[in-house]
């Protein structure tokens, strides 16, 4: 029997430590755990409230979007504006900025949020996630919120997390003290403890990448990835690969394990253009603070994703990341065969 060591009593222990709290972000943080229940329970009753399927539009990311994109987005968009924590938010499935009405409470906060990653793996049941990233609002209060609230480094972040919607659910979190994993009781509707202080690997034996992109990659990363499948087993190899196609799914089993997870840009659609896939504000850069809570690294290939100045809502970057050691690696691979 766990010991009964809720979400909330988490994070309310969390803002004992600073006497100066309004409880402001004790609140956004709670919120962001209730728009989790609610989305979690829309995911496990897809198949049966007919939940599943497109809904026939396509987002800025030029992705079709599912029926539960939209219904987590709304859920996530909705609980936020009610939460008055809030002054601007950026979402995967909305063009623009959201800035909270000026008919509602403004707070000194923005989330930028991947609503369900990896929603194009719903209808096969296979584990499917939400992204969340907070920052501090820059614009003054007597100024409208505006989109360079959102566009702010990874460093700035004051926390990051994830929920997992997997065998089990799990929200897994940080505020810059440790990173912290709670898994959901439904029969009491709480968060449960069950990962305290979750520290990754500093090597480890998996690696999550899509093969299938390999003649696309550059030569440092193709040849990185070739090594890890030599027999040399005083390093571990060849390593295992492991990939579901869900970055919430592939990320939490590597910060486990240990492994890296790479999304290298790759020149399939565009010959000789080599393009990232994966966002930069509410994919990377979340993962990026999570991961080096934990004793892990997260970089681009040459630089930490954290220290990335955004210039777009919905900028997309390389992403290698996990334990330290491999992304370092990898970063040597590219430094030795790519002149930047
Ligand atoms: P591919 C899902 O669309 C996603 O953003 C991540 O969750 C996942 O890791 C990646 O894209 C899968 O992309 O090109 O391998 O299907």
């Amino acid at each position: 029997m766990f010991e009964l060591f809720t979400l909330n009593r988490h994070i309310l222990e969390t803002q004992r430590a600073f006497p100066h709290a309004t409880g402001s972000f004790t609140g956004l943080l709670q919120y962001i755990a209730t728009a989790a229940k609610v989305v979690a329970r829309e995911v496990r009753q897809a198949n049966l409230a007919e939940h599943l399927g497109t809904s026939g539009a396509v987002n800025v990311q030029g992705e079709v979007q599912q029926k539960l994109d939209i219904l987590a987005h709304n859920v996530l968009a909705k609980l936020m504006v009610e939460s008055g924590y809030l002054a601007a938010m950026g979402s995967e499935e909305e063009d623009h900025e959201i800035i909270t009405p000026n008919d509602h409470r403004r707070g000194q906060y923005v989330v930028n949020f991947d609503p369900l990653d990896g929603s194009s793996n719903l209808d096969a049941n296979i584990p499917t996630g939400t992204i969340f990233s907070i920052l501090p609002r820059i614009s003054s209060s007597k100024e409208e919120p505006n989109v360079t609230d959102c566009m702010q480094p990874g460093r700035r972040q004051v926390a990051a997390g994830y929920i997992l919607y997997g065998s089990a659910t799990m929200f897994v979190y940080t505020t810059g003290a440790g990173v912290h994993g709670f898994t959901l009781d439904p029969t009491i509707g709480e968060f449960l403890l069950t990962h305290p202080n979750i520290k990754t690997p500093d090597y480890g034996t998996y690696y999550s990448a899509n093969l299938g992109n390999r003649l696309f990659w550059s030569e440092g990363v193709r040849r990185y990835l070739d090594d890890l499948n030599l027999d040399d087993k005083e390093h571990g190899k060849p390593f295992s690969c492991r990939y579901v196609g869900s970055l919430v799914a592939d990320f939490h089993r590597n910060l486990l394990y240990g492994g890296i997870y790479l999304y290298p840009s790759d020149s399939k659609a565009n010959p000789g253009k080599p393009k990232p896939k994966l966002r930069l504000l509410y994919e990377a850069n979340p993962l990026a603070m999570l991961v080096e809570q934990a004793g892990g690294k997260a970089s681009d290939g040459h630089r930490h994703i954290l220290d990335i100045v955004p210039q777009g809502l919905h900028q997309r970057v390389p992403l290698f990341i996990g334990s330290r050691q491999n992304v370092e690696e990898l970063e040597s691979y590219i430094n030795r065969y790519e002149r930047s």
